[in-house]
């Protein structure tokens, strides 16, 4: 560290901001009072798809260190400016690659392994100084901070979760501060969202010391700079269970150096051009054993947990983005006259920047929730961390077209600057997990856990005697929640007064979604997998449920502790449990409302009549009868 920071300042004029930026980055994260890992799923959402609210992640909100206060309040100014000053995005998009002065500085400055312990050369930061960090590069540009997250919030991560002590020793210090990046290379022509479809092959060889790879992989994010790659391959694996070989997904750590490793051109794409995308392949290469990564035929493990790690990073971005697209419209609103008033006197302005303000306060509150609940140990939070990256993507991408409406024909000039921040924000809801893919994952995680439960409850009524214990607390826990007296289960216990009557709405929300839930898996079973019109519903109202959560948790603090925002923070609470807790609802009516079905299948009829013509079905009115 002490190196780190030296090197900074002799290479660094700004001496002083740069020790700070390197101190908050370092600032270790400390196991929070309310940490209890142990218990059996601490996580809020799955609780609330049994229509239980488990409070324990969720509030109070998750409070920064001492140290993490100082370092916050000194590196805020620093970082940005840095960001701000060392790098131009319009200019690194046209050369199609970051400036090498920026890269060289974010190296030296330890940005490439911030997450990473110092034994392995990284800054050894919390998550939630990381998250910061991702703030901090989406405000200037997007494609900045694909290139950063995808080397380390998906790059090199599997080998920090799952290497052994062998493989971090060697891989993590070439990736950290060794100036080699690395690349995840998961996706391939035939496998997108669906991980197991992976066809790529690893061959063991007769003798046992290695693997043949052969195959390729497609739309790797830093694929055509990236030294280092996490792979993922079908390997035969010998199954404990049967005793017979099994196909199953190995992950392996794959140097490019290795022989027959070399990757495409850059494609050309929409945005975020700065972070190189490429084909990487794989012909006949020769990978050590000891390079498979957390065991043979546990591939999907690591890739989706590697995955459940990085998601969070992208909110932190689209918050850092959303911040610079309020800031634009807001310069613009509050000097623009039309038909004798400044825009910002027009309630339709008015609606759109407050809708943008709650938009960012949302994804901001739940990422710091997330990365607050990772820094106190916490496990169970993939369910959250697949919600963040849904709804921060798609808020973004609201924000910055509502940015552009304001600023109109500005806002349409390459100048603005949003031209860009929306061209490169589109990508965010297809990769890292297609949205659309995530919300059928939030739905059937959730109603599995729900269903678990329920199961729990037929195998213990099917013999009475030995479960009369298990019989008797479930049914009085559903009779107390249908009558609204069941301990805990209410969140204006949990918020500060002036929330209380938005915090019912939320609890109500809860409990219809709670009672929605479980008839759809009493009438469907096993059968919800494949009812997506409902599930996206679930999912989205599970999103909705979580928001307002968030806010109201955040903005709790925001009043209990007297921050000069609180006022304000109070009314994006407000107004936001209003708006979530509404669509919550209608969601949830139109699935338990009887028309839905038939409303349903209509939408299936008019999808099919349209893929069968191959397009659009009907003729101009215009045309004569054929
Ligand atoms: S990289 C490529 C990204 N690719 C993806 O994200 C693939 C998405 N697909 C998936 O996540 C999974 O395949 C899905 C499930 C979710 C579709 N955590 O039968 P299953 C368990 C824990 O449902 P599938 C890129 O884009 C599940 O419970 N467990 O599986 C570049 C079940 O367990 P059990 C999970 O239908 C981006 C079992 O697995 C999870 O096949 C660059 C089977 O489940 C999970 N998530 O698939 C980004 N999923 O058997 C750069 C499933 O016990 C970002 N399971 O019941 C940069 C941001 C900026 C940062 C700035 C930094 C400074």
């Amino acid at each position: 560290m002490l190196r780190l920071a030296t090197q900074l300042v002799r290479q660094n004029s700004n001496r002083n901001n740069l020790l700070t930026t390197v101190r908050f980055l370092t600032a270790a994260a400390q196991p929070k009072q309310n940490a209890e890992p142990d218990l059996p799923n601490t996580s809020f959402m799955s609780n609330v798809f049994r229509g239980d609210v488990v409070p324990v992640q969720v509030f109070p909100y998750p409070e920064p260190t001492e140290d993490q206060k100082e370092l916050i309040h000194d590196m805020i100014d620093p970082i940005h400016r840095f960001f701000r000053h060392e790098h131009n995005p319009i200019e690194a998009e046209r050369n199609g690659c970051p400036d090498p002065d920026t890269v060289d500085a974010m190296w030296k400055m330890g940005l490439f392994g911030t997450v990473a312990p110092a034994e392995y050369g990284g800054l050894g930061a919390s998550t939630t100084m990381y998250a910061t960090l991702a703030d901090a590069v989406g405000a200037v540009d997007l494609g900045l901070g694909v290139y950063i997250g995808a080397h380390q919030s998906i790059g090199w991560k599997a080998i920090q979760l799952y290497g052994s002590e062998e493989q971090k020793k060697k891989y993590l210090p070439r990736v950290t501060k060794g100036r080699t990046l690395a690349a995840l290379a998961l996706t391939e022509p035939s496998t997108g969202s669906d991980i197991n479809s992976v066809k790529m092959r690893a061959v063991r060889s007769g003798c046992g010391k290695y693997y043949t790879l052969n195959g390729s992989k497609i739309w790797i994010s830093g694929g055509n700079e990236a030294g280092i790659f996490t792979v993922f391959a079908r390997t035969e694996v010998l199954d404990d269970k049967s005793g017979g070989i099994k196909d199953k997904i190995t992950a392996f750590i794959v140097e490019r150096d290795f022989e027959g490793v070399s990757s495409g051109p850059p494609e050309e794409k929409m945005g975020i051009v700065v972070s190189g995308t490429s084909s990487v392949f794989f012909d006949d290469v020769r990978v050590p054993v000891e390079n498979v990564l957390g065991g043979e035929g546990n591939g999907f493990k690591v890739a989706v947990t590697t995955l459940n790690t990085g998601r969070f990073g992208m909110g932190g971005s689209m918050s850092g983005m959303m911040r610079t697209c309020i800031q634009k419209a807001t310069e613009h609103a509050t000097k623009r006259v039309q038909f004798g008033r400044k825009l910002i006197d027009f309630g339709n302005v008015q609606e759109k920047l407050a809708r943008m303000a709650m938009y960012q306060y949302v994804t901001q509150s739940m990422v710091y929730m997330i990365v607050g609940n990772i820094d106190s140990s916490f496990k169970d939070y993939q369910l959250e961390a697949a919600i963040s990256k849904v709804f921060s993507s798609e808020s973004a991408f609201l924000v910055c077209d509502e940015a552009i409406q304001i600023l109109g024909g500005n806002g349409y000039m390459k100048g603005s600057g949003l031209e860009k921040f929306l061209r490169d924000v589109r990508v965010f809801r297809i990769f890292e997990g297609a949205n659309d893919v995530l919300r059928m994952f939030i739905a059937l995680t959730g109603a599995k856990y729900a269903g678990s439960q329920l199961k729990e409850l037929q195998r213990a009524v099917e013999k009475p005697a030995a479960n009369l214990g298990l019989i008797f607390r479930e049914g009085s826990r559903r009779v107390a929640r249908t009558i609204g007296i069941q301990n805990g289960n209410d969140i204006s216990e949990y918020v500060a007064g002036p929330l209380k009557v938005s915090a019912q709405r939320c609890t109500e929300s809860v409990k219809m979604f709670g009672k929605t839930v479980q008839s759809c898996l009493i009438k469907h079973g096993k059968g919800i997998a494949e009812q997506q019109f409902i599930l996206k519903r679930l999912a989205d109202s599970a999103i909705d449920i979580y928001g307002m959560t968030s806010v109201l948790s955040r903005a709790t603090r925001a009043i209990e502790i007297g921050l000069p925002s609180a006022e304000h923070e109070q009314l994006l609470a407000i107004a936001w449990s209003v708006e979530a807790s509404d669509r919550v609802h209608s969601n949830l009516q139109q699935i338990n409302s009887g028309h839905f079905s038939k409303y349903c299948d209509t939408l299936s009829r008019i999808a099919r009549n349209v893929s069968d013509t191959g397009g659009v079905v009907q003729q101009l009115p215009l045309e004569p009868l054929q």
